[in-house]
């Protein structure tokens, strides 16, 4: 296969689009498609500081590498979850990954331990809260959205991206779809306005296949950890991507003709009475000050008050 671009041999075959690229022609594409998705779906502007989640994995360090490369002022944010052992040292390593990929480029990372602020790892936070029951993802989740929103209301970063790609982004379509969550689809999208103290959230890898994305952390030369979280293993979402990428490997391009239908049936107003819903005013905790969808305290705080 040649590269669409030059004619030289493509190191890059992407299926979904019939499209060859070598690797500086699909290091040049990887930006200037970002660039659109950011401009299409009005992520953010130029002069807009941005927090990029990273867990020094390749999505959210390739993330950072694009957003540095197409000149915006972005940092870093990591959190320490607490996660692994000895053997496997999960946290510990991503951390030193995601560090090691500011220094090496002179950027700035906000670090934010989970222990050292609230006096608990996620899994002691789990175990307190499921009693040794089920993964502690659940409770990673309310935790890892409740500290992102407070770092980036509190340092005054105006937008929050984290390195979704299409792969799991169609995974969680995948899932709501299968149970019809009529209150969940319409939360989907590549934006998620900031109101009432919430932060605008924007995922801008939104289209891109997990394995052009490890396409683009290999040939950017970016160290990243290999191993996923040891409490994803068997996971639901895993499965519905083996799902996905069955599909896709019969029918290539599926995966992304999947997920921007929906934006699609999304943007022409498909979900616009769930959405009316979605939107209510929210009410803010006592406890942290940080808006909630119900009166009282907020999920985070009544458990770690747990
Ligand atoms: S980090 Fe947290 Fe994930 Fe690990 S504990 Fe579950 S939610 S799997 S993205
Ligand atoms: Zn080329
Ligand atoms: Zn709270």
């Amino acid at each position: 296969m040649k590269c669409k671009t030059c004619g030289q041999k493509a190191t890059v075959n992407l299926r979904q689009h019939r499209l060859g690229l070598c690797t500086d022609h699909f290091l040049e594409w990887m930006l200037t498609q970002t660039a659109r998705f950011i401009k299409k779906y009005r992520m953010f502007g130029p002069d807009e500081k941005v927090l990029v989640a990273v867990s020094g994995g390749k999505d959210s360090l390739s993330l950072w590498d694009i957003l540095t490369r197409l000149g915006y002022q972005a940092d870093g944010l990591y959190l320490g979850l607490g996660i692994g052992d000895e053997q496997n040292p999960y946290s510990a390593e991503s951390h030193r990954l995601a560090q090691q990929f500011a220094d090496q480029r002179g950027l700035k990372l906000q670090v934010v331990d989970i222990r050292e602020t609230h006096g608990q790892t996620i899994p002691q936070l789990a175990e307190s809260v499921h009693r040794g029951q089920g993964r502690p993802c659940s409770v990673c989740g309310v935790a890892k959205r409740h500290e992102m929103n407070r770092i980036a209301r509190d340092l005054g970063y105006d937008v929050l991206a984290t390195g979704h790609n299409l792969d799991d982004e169609a995974a969680v379509l995948f899932g709501n779809t299968l149970g019809w969550q009529a209150d969940l689809l319409p939360r989907q999208a590549p934006v998620l306005a900031g109101h009432d103290g919430l932060a605008r959230k924007v995922k801008p890898l939104c289209r891109f296949y997990e394995k052009d994305m490890a396409a683009y952390a290999i040939l950017r030369g970016i160290e990243y950890i290999y191993e996923e979280c040891p409490f994803s293993v068997g996971s639901t979402s895993i499965y519905y991507k083996e799902l996905l990428n069955r599909l896709e490997s019969d029918r290539p391009g599926a995966k992304l003709a999947f997920y921007v239908k929906f934006l699609e049936a999304r943007s022409v107003g498909l979900f616009a009475a769930q959405q009316a819903e979605v939107s209510q005013p929210l009410f803010t905790c006592p406890t942290c000050g940080q808006p909630t969808a119900h009166e009282g305290q907020c999920s985070f705080c009544r458990m770690v008050l747990r």
